[in-house]
């Protein structure tokens, strides 16, 4: 018996299929010594627990087409990296950050500019960033029923999720393109500019065969952790990889070296600028320094500094 995970809280899972099974299931200690863990999106095996509050229990995971940390999900389609035409302020690092992570992982990325309703909106400057990307870009705001269908046509059999800064309005455009209050929303009221009812899980509710995802806002992304290196950043540009064959060396890093075919023209410069800060972090890190060899290094680098 095959399900979907549509939610995971604290060790217990919500499946869901397509022919109508929902329940509640507990995961085998063996994913543990694997060292993955089920996660929203992912397409598992469940069988009988003969646990009466948790019937269910996952016994094996199928492989999966694609997984991210952040937001946590396996096997995405789309995702619908929203960014505010007002408030919050767009965060132009992230956003590129999850571009990237999109192209290198096989997910298409399509920027959502929500609050275009309001007066002080600023859409245009997602038009001269982004434009040279040749992604979708859909501006939509609270009643913008055209936007909503436009939206709406993404979602069929697909597997599909948001993302995005907290506050910008995830769960606002999810509960309007379903018509009906999946989801709590809320302004951002309290000192850590979090909203009232800001989403604290991941969940995944079912549309039209496929699925839509709603996640808590974030505004931290670490490109090396979502497993992104110096070889594989230039795919979540397709401004530079449409040229990168013309540029003079071969393994140009395009940082502004000599012969570089990247231009000022072909990227809009804020972006290429966030490029090569990128490109400049990841290339600190040698391919094959995991995270805890990174920490490990770091402090005996640290502890020899400290003996000299
Ligand atoms: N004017 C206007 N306000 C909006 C729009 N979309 C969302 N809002 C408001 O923005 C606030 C935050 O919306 P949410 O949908 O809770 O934001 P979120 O992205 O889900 O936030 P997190 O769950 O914390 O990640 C709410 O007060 C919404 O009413 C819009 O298109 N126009
Ligand atoms: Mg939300
Ligand atoms: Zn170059």
């Amino acid at each position: 018996m095959i399900a979907r995970i549509v939610k995971a809280v604290g060790g217990q899972y919500q499946l869901d299929a397509t022919n109508g099974f929902r329940g509640i299931a507990a995961a085998r200690g063996i994913f543990r010594l694997d060292g993955i863990t089920p996660t929203p999106g992912d397409l598992v095996v469940y069988e009988s627990s003969g646990d009466p509050d948790v019937p269910w229990v996952i016994s094996e995971i199928l492989p999966r087409r694609n997984y991210i940390i952040r937001p946590a999900l396996a096997n995405l389609d789309r995702l619908l990296i929203t960014a505010a035409a007002t408030e919050p302020a767009p965060d132009f690092f992230l956003i590129d950050k999850l571009i990237t992570v999109c192209l290198v992982n096989n997910i298409e990325p399509i920027l959502i500019i929500t609050k275009n309703d309001q007066a002080t909106a600023e859409p245009q400057i997602f038009c001269e960033v982004y434009d040279r990307t040749n992604l979708k870009i859909i501006f939509t705001s609270i009643d913008d029923k055209k936007s909503h269908i436009e939206i709406r046509g993404l979602l069929p059999e697909q597997v599909v999720s948001f993302a995005g800064q907290s506050g910008v309005g995830k769960s606002t455009l999810l509960n309007q393109l379903f018509g009906d209050e999946m989801m709590e929303t809320g302004g951002i009221s309290d000192k850590i500019g979090r909203g009232r009812h800001t989403t604290r899980h991941v969940e995944l509710f079912s549309y039209a065969g496929g699925y839509l995802a709603d996640t808590p806002g974030f505004s931290t992304l670490e490109l090396i952790d979502l497993g992104i290196t110096s070889e594989t950043i230039e795919q979540g540009y397709p401004e530079i990889a449409a040229v990168s064959d013309q540029c003079r060396f071969s393994g140009c890093r395009h940082l502004g070296d000599l012969g570089c075919a990247v231009t000022e023209q072909l990227i809009h410069p804020d972006r290429l600028e966030r490029y090569r800060m990128f490109r400049r972090q990841l290339d600190q890190i040698k391919p094959y320094e995991s995270t805890a060899q990174q920490t490990n290094n770091r402090t005996r680098r640290y502890n020899k500094k400290k003996r000299r």
